[in-house]
């Protein structure tokens, strides 16, 4: 793993500026031994390092990136990337990762100090600040104002947030484990901070999408749950058909819940056409067999998939894929692909549910919403211990660490699409009717629908299988 600080450091050493693209690609590598091959490659005199400077590397500019193969690349989570279930002391350095890497994000935009500053010392008692923490604990007080607990590395403090205020909307959005900043007083006695404004890392305003040219289209779908008795064939059957004969589409890629799998809630048995869970991968790889062969597919799991729930999900194992045609393409959730250049962030959504019931205002029938409540918080689940279960690892792997031109998720089987500062943000829906437990909660799928998406226009299309 590396981090921009270190990159720029090991250039700096040497007596070089570097590009930010550069930092970019050697960032998502994370492979130090780059670094060692630009610095033996190039001329000492050289000011600046450029893309250019990058050995092996074609010229093919992607915008922001660069890739090995410019059709379909995995950039993130290929098979093997999540690593098995680690200790529980792992979760430090999973927040102290987010918090870095959230937190720098904020800090460039508004320089911060350590709260231990504010609470060890009279220093800044009379003064507007900024600091920059994890939310450890939220809520409402008697009067309806905010308050929270934020920590950095160096302490806590108790943020308060005055419902009188301009923006006290946002302050209502703040969530449990999201890195935040604010900006504000502290008491006279340095024992709770009175918040201003409040930052998120967010997308830069000025992100502007990478819009390959003459790549094709892409197909996004997600939830296909095959093996349940709600799942809908003939429409799957339709747009199967409907895609084999749309020449000007080139990927399809699917968010999770390929198959409905198997113990997944309590009865499920009673709602399952394939109780056995090889056959359920087997019938969905015969059935993407008859789709043509030069288009390239993304396969990635989900919560009723035969991999642990705890995310980052491994891919789906070989010994479910052997019915599986040579241009599936099998990746983790989450995963980022590099269609052309253009970067497809794919989730599968789990923690829509989580957003949902924490956000207010947020509706199940409106999912991109969330979407963009991710997009904000630079996060695709930030909130630990609800419905999404989230392993410790080193590093973050559910940050949305480089900004992508799609986030893609599914989970909710309603669709929903919005566009936020640049980012297309795709809710596919799913191949499944409501189901006995979704009927119940009142949930009212959208299912047969396909989005596809011009990624030389960034334009989305609704394509309606159902009837
Ligand atoms: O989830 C489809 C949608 O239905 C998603 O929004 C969660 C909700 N759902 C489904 N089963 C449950 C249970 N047992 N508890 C709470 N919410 C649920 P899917 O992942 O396809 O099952
Ligand atoms: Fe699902
Ligand atoms: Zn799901």
């Amino acid at each position: 793993m590396l981090v921009e600080q270190e990159i720029i450091a090991r250039f700096c050493e040497a007596g070089h500026l570097v590009d930010p693209a550069v930092v970019s690609y050697l960032r998502e590598r994370g492979d130090p031994a780059l670094i060692s091959g630009i610095l033996a490659g190039i001329q000492e005199d050289c000011a600046v390092i450029l893309p250019s400077h990058i050995p092996s590397l074609s010229p093919h500019r992607d915008g922001i990136r660069f890739t090995a193969d410019p059709r379909l690349e995995v950039v993130e989570g290929m098979e093997g990337s999540a690593g098995p279930v680690r200790q529980i002391e792992d979760y430090v350095s999973l927040f102290r990762n987010r918090y870095d890497c959230l937190g720098s994000l904020i800090r460039k935009r508004s320089g911060a100090i350590p709260i231990e500053a504010l609470t060890h010392s009279s220093r800044f008692r009379d003064s507007e600040v900024t600091v920059i923490g994890i939310v450890i604990d939220v809520k409402s007080t008697a009067k309806g104002h905010r308050i929270l607990e934020l920590e950095d590395p160096t302490g806590t403090i108790p943020v308060l947030f005055n419902n009188g205020r301009d923006g006290f909307s946002d302050a209502e959005r703040i969530v449990p484990d999201e890195v935040i900043g604010v900006r504000g007083k502290p008491s006279p006695e340095g024992k709770l901070f009175y918040a201003d404004q409040l930052f998120r890392p967010d997308v830069p305003v000025q992100h502007a999408p990478y819009t390959p040219k003459n790549s094709g289209k892409v197909a996004l779908i997600s939830d296909i749950h095959i093996g349940s008795d709600t799942f809908l064939q003939e429409p799957w059957e339709r747009f199967c058909d409907w895609l084999s004969a749309a020449d000007d589409i080139s990927y399809l890629l699917v968010a999770g819940d390929l198959v409905d799998g198997i113990g997944i809630y309590p009865g499920q048995e009673k709602e399952l056409t394939i109780p056995n869970i090889y056959e359920q991968y087997d019938r969905l790889g015969e059935m993407l067999s008859t789709l043509p062969s030069e288009l390239r597919i993304v396969l990635a799991p989900g919560n009723h998939d035969v991999v642990r729930g705890a995310e980052p999900q491994p891919v789906i194992p070989p010994e479910f894929r052997s019915q599986y045609p040579k241009n599936c393409t099998f990746v983790e959730n989450p995963a980022a692909v590099s269609i052309h250049g253009a970067r497809v962030l794919m989730y599968h959504g789990r923690s829509i549910d989580d957003l949902i019931g924490m956000i207010p205002g947020a509706r199940y029938e409106a999912p991109a919403e969330m979407m963009e409540a991710m997009l904000k918080r630079r996060h695709l689940a930030p909130t630990y211990g609800r419905r999404t279960p989230i392993l410790a690892t080193e590093r973050d792997r559910l940050l949305i660490d480089t900004v992508p031109e799609i986030l893609h998720t599914g989970h909710v089987h309603i669709s929903g699409i919005s566009r936020y500062r640049g980012v297309l943000a795709v809710n596919a829906g799913a191949w499944q009717s409501q189901t006995a437990f979704q009927k119940q909660m009142n949930i009212n799928p959208t299912p047969g629908q396909a989005i596809i998406i011009d990624l030389e226009r960034m334009e989305p299309e609704v394509y309606d299988f159902l009837s």
